[in-house]
């Protein structure tokens, strides 16, 4: 028979195991009964064998020492309201290894539980104080240099770690992406804001290695590796063998991990960090060397539960709680500091103490400082706007000589042909951008040789290389991630969704990601882009739901995000000139919706009449962000406020109503769709006796909707008014996928109710 476990002491059954740890630590230090080494020199092995100095194993065990007093701490402060986040990094301070082998310029993306990370990376700079630091962000002052009190968030400017949310695993798409953008910054000789030998870590944990998209990051950087190109990033998987309550099995991420062919596995003890910081470094080292994806499996535990608020004693055993407490880090920190002679009991109790008062002394000055208390305040990095500096860049022209030669001489200038329809103009436009900015990249399925499902991307490739314009692997969350990483490398990103309806599987990498960048880090970090998307219905080409998807719902309700969506060719090219600006002033995330069924458009009321097409505006034109286009300007017996697709359908029905009710219609293209241009809709309604919006996407939740509410709260909503709008379905195949969108006849009929 086995010999029963010794009976586990009362004090230690108690509900609050943080307060249990921390006991515990102390109560091993005093107890600890073993001989010591002779003290180790400062340069010495801390233990025989051990890749880790004493200078290195001190300065860890002090990064250790801070994270988890930062923990303690916000336990007991969150009940008095001076701390508001509890989820905390006990048991994983082992990661501290991984920042001491990395730089302070190596960009971090990480896993919440990177107190002890933090720690050690204050270290690389001086002057820098981590524990003040933290205790801002975790009191959500505004004086939090990470978030400006908008989250607790681990993140500096100057240490390279950007504010990550905690949506677990959506951070490794953009940190592989920052890993690629190294490297292919550096080919095509963009000035790097780090050094071009610097690799990129991303930390997270065991569950969320399980989740789509972590899959589709770790798939997407063997691709690369496969393919002999480089992809500079160190997967961190702290493996605490559990998430929230959910254990993962035993052996589970070795299993998943170790044999990958293009994902160089190595595991490290992060429990014990005599003899696990040789593995951490060797991972470190080989990521920056063979510039490969590298899988660093770092052995954790997780003690004091999920997050203040997870009282495990309630759902584990007692006995399996202590034997998790029996394995904290802390505990073989303090042995290894006595072991070796390099610190006494009395020195590590002393410093443990010396810690306590420092976090807590931190918090309390935290506490005194200012909130934020006004909305202004709290929204201000969310959507930066300058107008006169975004106009300059928009209609700045200085590159006569390489747009001469990316057309092929002067008289090949698009602005000197004939005019065209709106997929040539984008065409266009991107070749002027591009020899405007050599930092521009674009990038999607089948943008390249086959220049896009729709040829609007044509030649980029040819003329830029393949450098800046190449395919992706089919996957929209990677493309999304890359735009982010390019865009954290300083490069302007325009990522190509393939089609509007693929937008949404890939939505969070914009929403929960991009377009919080700015905010989460108080505007310090950004990543500006613009996103190209193939959209919306009316095509006859290639029917169904998927090719011709109508819901921009998704995207209307991302704060921050800039929507464009042009309904022909100069307008295309003014605003993509405008959006690109935005990005490089403002680092906007910007989404440009190209209406599928308009790219060939050539005519407008009959077949033959040339009404579609467009001259290509001169380079130094742009569009002005938000401002709308107007057809007959001075009619008021009817407006229609429109766009996309329901612009050359408005103009036509227009005429019909003006030929049936004898009413002078105008017809409004909005073009920019988030934020809603509010006054200038006001504006037109107030003008004329009578409004219809055509709005081809769905009837619920749609820009329609938008557009009535400005006119409701404009208080105009008492005038004739209708809505011609798309029915709540997805679209079907062939003909039938014209019932459910607006059509001319039901505008002309729509008008005809109004009185
Ligand atoms: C996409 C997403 N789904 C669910 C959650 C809720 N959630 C937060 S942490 C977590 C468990 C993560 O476990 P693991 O990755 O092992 O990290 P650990 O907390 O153990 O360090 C879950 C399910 C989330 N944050 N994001
Ligand atoms: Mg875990």
């Amino acid at each position: 028979m086995p010999a029963s476990p010794p009976p586990i002491p009362a004090r230690m059954r108690g509900l609050n195991r943080a307060e249990i740890c921390d006991v515990n630590f102390q109560e091993w230090v005093r107890d600890w009964d073993g001989r010591p080494d002779a003290r180790p020199s400062d340069d010495e092995a801390i233990l025989d064998g051990s890749a880790l100095d004493a200078r290195g194993f001190r300065e860890l065990f002090e990064s250790q020492l801070i994270s988890r007093h930062l923990d303690l701490m916000a336990r007991v402060l969150r009940v008095q309201d001076k701390v508001f986040y509890t989820i905390g990094s006990s048991g994983h301070e082992g990661n501290a290894m991984v920042a001491r082998a990395t730089r302070h310029t190596d960009p971090a993306f990480l896993h919440y539980r990177s107190g002890a990370f933090m720690a050690e990376r204050f270290r690389k700079l001086p002057g820098m104080d981590p524990i003040m630091d933290s205790a801002l962000s975790f009191a959500a002052s505004k004086d939090d240099p990470a978030s400006g009190g908008r989250h607790k968030v681990w993140g500096s400017k100057p240490l390279w770690v950007l504010p990550q949310t905690s949506t677990i695993a959506s951070h490794l798409p953009k940190a592989l992406g920052t890993a690629i953008a190294i490297e292919q910054g550096r080919r095509i000789g963009h000035a790097l804001p780090i050094p071009e030998d610097s690799i990129v870590v991303c930390s997270f944990g065991d569950a969320s290695s399980n989740h789509a998209t972590a899959q589709t990051a770790f798939n997407a950087a063997g691709w690369t590796a496969y393919q002999k190109l480089p992809a500079p990033v160190l997967f961190v998987c702290e493996d605490n063998g559990i998430g929230i309550s959910v254990k993962t099995p035993e052996g589970w991420i070795a299993r998943n991990f170790a044999e990958r062919r293009d994902l160089d596995y190595v595991y490290a003890d992060g429990l014990d960090l005599a003899t696990g910081y040789a593995d951490v470094q060797r991972a470190v080292d080989h990521c920056r060397r063979t510039r490969r994806p590298t899988f660093l499996h770092l052995r954790t535990t997780r003690i004091m539960g999920h997050a203040g608020t997870d009282f495990e004693i309630e759902w584990r055993s007692i006995e399996e709680l202590v034997r998790v407490e029996a394995g904290d880090p802390l505990l073989r920190s303090a042995a290894i500091a006595l072991e070796s002679g390099l610190m006494s009991k009395d020195e590590i109790v002393a410093l443990y103490e010396e810690t306590r008062r420092k976090c807590f002394a931190a918090a309390e000055d935290a506490d005194g400082r200012p909130r934020l208390t006004e909305l202004a305040d709290v929204v201000a990095p969310l959507a930066p706007y300058t107008p006169a500096l975004v106009d300059a860049e928009a209609t700045r022209f200085d590159h006569a000589v390489s747009r001469a030669a990316v057309f092929g001489g002067d008289e090949k200038l698009p602005e000197k042909l004939p005019p065209r329809h709106l997929a040539i103009q984008i065409n266009n436009a991107l070749h002027d951008l591009f020899a405007k900015y050599p930092e521009a990249t674009l990038f999607g399925e089948d943008v390249a040789q086959k220049g896009g499902v729709y040829t609007v991307t044509k030649g980029l490739q040819k003329a830029f290389g393949n450098r800046r314009v190449f395919n992706t692997l089919l996957d929209e969350t990677i493309i999304l991630g890359l735009a982010q990483g390019f865009a954290n490398m300083g490069l302007m990103a325009f990522p190509e969704i393939q089609y509007l309806a693929y937008f949404h599987n890939a939505c969070d990498q914009i929403r929960g990601e991009a377009a919080s960048l700015q905010f989460f880090s108080n505007g310090q970090y950004r990543n500006p882009m613009v996103m190209r998307i193939a959209s919306l219905g009316y095509q006859r080409g290639f029917g169904g739901h998927f090719h011709n998807d109508n819901s921009i719902t998704a995207l209307r309700d991302i704060p921050g995000l800039v929507i464009g969506c042009p309904s022909r060719g100069d307008d295309a090219a003014t605003m993509l000139r405008t959006l690109a600006a935005m990005a490089r002033v403002d680092g906007r995330v910007c989404a440009f919706l190209e209406p599928i069924a308009l790219y060939m458009a050539k005519d407008l009321h009959a077949a033959g009449d040339g009404g579609w097409l467009t001259a290509y505006p001169p380079p130094d034109q742009a569009m002005v962000f938000g401002e709308e286009r107007v057809y007959d300007a001075a009619a008021t017996d009817l407006v229609i406020l429109t766009f996309g697709n329901g612009v050359p359908m408005s103009l036509r029905a227009a005429r019909a109503i003006e030929a049936t009710n004898g009413w002078r219609v105008r017809v409004v293209d909005l073009r920019w769709l988030l934020p809603l241009n509010e006054a200038a809709i006001a504006r037109h309604v107030g003008e004329c006796a009578r409004v219809l919006v055509v709005d081809e996407g769905r009837r619920s939740a749609g820009v329609g909707e938008g557009i009535l509410t400005a006119i409701a709260e404009a208080g105009l909503g008492a005038k004739p008014m209708r809505r011609v709008v798309g029915a709540d379905t997805f679209t079907p195949l062939a003909g039938a996928a014209f019932l459910v969108i607006p059509s001319e006849t039901e505008i002309v009929a729509a008008a005809a109710t109004l009185t």
